[in-house]
């Protein structure tokens, strides 16, 4: 499984990047950084004792923590370019700052809004980018399909 760490600017996701990582990595914060965590398994380690196998591969779980994403319309092509390194990851985690400010406060909630609308119009744009381009594709059924499931998020979004 692959985790995705997103978020404003210093917010805290390379320190718990390296929480989760246990600090097995070099970071870097204008970088995307990566690394994978083996997840302990009583069961495996049983089986493993058991059957003696000449090698036991845990399940892993890999961490992709990418460089803050500015907020803002005139930070469009920066986001985008800073969304790439997520596109394919099973789950997305947003880290806010909850330590400078109390939790309970608007402008915490107003972050976490204007963030997730932002990320809405990515994915908006992708999505108005696709069906323009299939109207050029000769239609087939798998294609339909696409062309349908795309017509209901662009509602969605
Ligand atoms: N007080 C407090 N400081 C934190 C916490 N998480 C991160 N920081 C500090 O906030 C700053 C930015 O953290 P960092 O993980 O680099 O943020 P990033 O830009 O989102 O990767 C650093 O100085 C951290 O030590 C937290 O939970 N509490
Ligand atoms: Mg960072």
């Amino acid at each position: 499984m692959k985790i995705g760490i997103i978020g404003l600017p210093q917010t805290g996701k390379t320190t718990l990047f390296g929480a989760l990582t246990r600090g097995t990595t070099q970071v870097s914060q204008s970088k995307t950084n990566l690394a994978a965590v083996g997840v302990a398994d009583a069961d495996l380690e049983y089986l493993a004792d058991v059957f003696k196998p000449k090698k036991t591969t845990p399940a892993s779980v890999e961490f992709a923590d990418v460089p803050g994403i500015p907020s803002g319309q005139e930070n469009a092509s920066r986001r985008n370019e800073l969304l790439k390194d997520v596109k394919n990851v099973d789950a997305l985690v947003e880290v806010f700052d909850a330590f400078t400010q109390a939790p309970s406060t608007v402008g915490l909630t107003d972050q976490i809004e204007s963030f997730d609308l932002d990320l809405a119009l990515v994915d908006l744009e992708i999505v108005e980018h696709r069906l323009e381009r299939m109207k050029k594709e000769k239609m087939t059924p798998p294609l339909e399909r696409e062309r349908d499931l795309l017509s209901s998020s662009h509602s969605c979004l």
